[in-house]
C-alpha cells in the first residue's frame, strides 16, 4: 500500500515534470513553483524577426539564439525589454539569468536595472528608463560613480521602491534612496549568473547565484514593501562613457502561494511604499571636483582679458588725470 502509493506519486511528480504544459515544476533550485508563461522569456525565444509574443524591445536591445543584448560594449547605448502584460497577483517571484560582461578591466559600465512598474517603455536616464518611476526597482550597478565615499564596493544590487516622488541619483549610484544593497561579483563571471526577485506578503527577498551552484545567496531582505498589482516586469541598461554588454538569457516569472482573489482586486490601487529605507546617512556634499580642461581654459581666458580692460582703464584713466593735471597747471 505504502510502496504503490509512493510510486504512483513518483510517476505522477516524473509526469508534472516532464510535462512541458503542466504550470507546476521545479525551478532549477529544486523549488516546486507555478511558471507564469505570460511573463516568463526563455529559449527558444519564438518570433518574427524582432518580435516576441508578450514583449516589446526599445532602444539598442538586440536579440540572438543565445541571448538578448540590452547593450553591446559601446559607448551611449540604452536598451530595455518590457513585459506586455500586466501583473495580477501580489505574491510571485522573478527569476533572471543574465550576463555583464566587456573588455574593460577597471573601467566599465553603467549597470542595469529590473523592474516591476506602472511606466514600462519608457527610455530615461535611471539605467535606460524613466525617473520619478512608480513601482520597484532593483539595480545591478557595476560602475561606481562615487567611488570611495560608499561604505560597500561594486558591483553593487540595491533595491528602491518609488511613488513618483523620489529621483534616483547617479552620482551618488542611488544610496539615499535604497532600501537596501549588497555587493555581488556578476560581472565578467564565467559561471551564468542569477538573480532572484522574490516578492510574498509585502516582503522583498533578493537573492543570487553567480557561481553557478545552483544555490540562492541571500543579497537582502526587507519586509514592509507594498507594491500594487497590474504593473509590468522590464530590465533595462544603460552605457555612457564607459561601456558592457548587457545581456539576459532568461527571464522565469512564478506564481506563488496566497494570492487570494480579493486581496489581489484590493491591491490594484495602492500606491507603491516602503516602511524602512537603509539606515540614512548624512548627506555630505561630495568635495568640489577639479575642475576640466576646458573650464580652466575659460576661466584663465576670462581672467586674462579682466585684467586687460582692467589694465587699459587704469591707463586711459591715469592719461587723463595726467592730462587735466597738466591743464590745471598751465
Ligand atoms: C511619496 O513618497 C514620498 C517619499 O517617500 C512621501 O513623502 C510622500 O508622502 C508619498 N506620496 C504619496 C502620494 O504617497
Ligand atoms: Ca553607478
Amino acid at each position: 500500500m505504502r510502496l504503490k502509493y509512493s510510486l504512483s506519486s513518483t510517476v505522477l511528480s516524473v509526469l508534472i515534470a516532464i510535462s512541458p504544459w503542466s504550470g507546476s515544476r521545479a525551478d532549477e533550485y529544486g523549488n516546486r513553483q507555478f511558471v507564469k508563461k505570460e511573463h516568463s522569456l526563455v529559449k527558444p525565444y519564438q518570433g518574427s524577426g524582432m518580435s516576441i509574443p508578450n514583449w516589446d524591445f526599445t532602444g539598442s536591445t538586440m536579440v540572438s539564439s543565445n541571448y538578448i543584448r540590452l547593450t553591446a560594449d559601446v559607448q551611449s547605448q540604452q536598451g530595455s525589454i518590457w513585459n506586455k502584460v500586466p501583473v495580477h497577483m501580489y505574491n510571485w517571484e522573478v527569476q533572471i539569468n543574465f550576463k555583464v560582461h566587456g573588455h574593460g578591466k577597471d573601467l566599465f559600465g553603467d549597470g542595469m536595472a529590473i523592474w516591476y512598474t506602472k511606466d514600462p517603455l519608457q527610455p530615461g536616464p535611471v539605467f535606460g528608463s524613466k525617473d520619478h518611476f512608480q513601482g520597484l526597482a532593483v539595480f545591478l550597478d557595476t560602475y561606481a560613480n562615487q567611488n570611495g565615499h560608499h561604505n560597500h564596493a561594486h558591483p553593487y544590487i540595491s533595491a528602491m521602491v518609488n511613488n513618483g516622488s523620489l529621483s534616483y541619483d547617479h552620482d551618488r549610484d542611488g544610496t539615499h534612496t535604497e532600501l537596501a544593497g549588497c555587493e555581488a561579483k556578476f560581472r565578467n563571471s564565467e559561471p551564468e549568473t542569477s538573480i532572484s526577485i522574490r516578492y510574498e506578503q509585502d516582503t522583498l527577498v533578493v537573492s543570487t547565484d553567480i557561481l553557478g551552484k545552483k544555490e540562492w545567496k541571500e543579497c537582502f531582505r526587507v519586509s514592509g514593501v507594498r507594491l500594487p498589482t497590474k504593473y509590468h516586469f522590464g530590465i533595462s541598461a544603460a552605457t555612457g562613457e564607459l561601456s558592457d554588454n548587457h545581456d539576459i538569457t532568461s527571464i522565469k516569472v512564478f506564481e506563488l502561494d496566497g494570492n487570494e482573489y480579493a486581496e489581489v482586486e484590493r491591491r490594484e490601487f495602492i500606491t507603491p511604499q516602503a516602511d524602512h529605507f537603509a539606515p540614512h546617512r548624512d548627506h555630505v556634499d561630495d568635495p568640489s571636483p577639479g575642475m576640466s580642461g576646458t573650464k580652466f581654459f575659460f576661466v584663465m581666458l576670462f581672467s586674462m582679458l579682466f585684467l586687460v580692460c582692467a589694465g587699459l582703464g587704469g591707463f586711459y584713466y591715469y592719461k587723463k588725470h595726467q592730462e587735466n593735471a597738466r591743464k590745471r597747471f598751465y
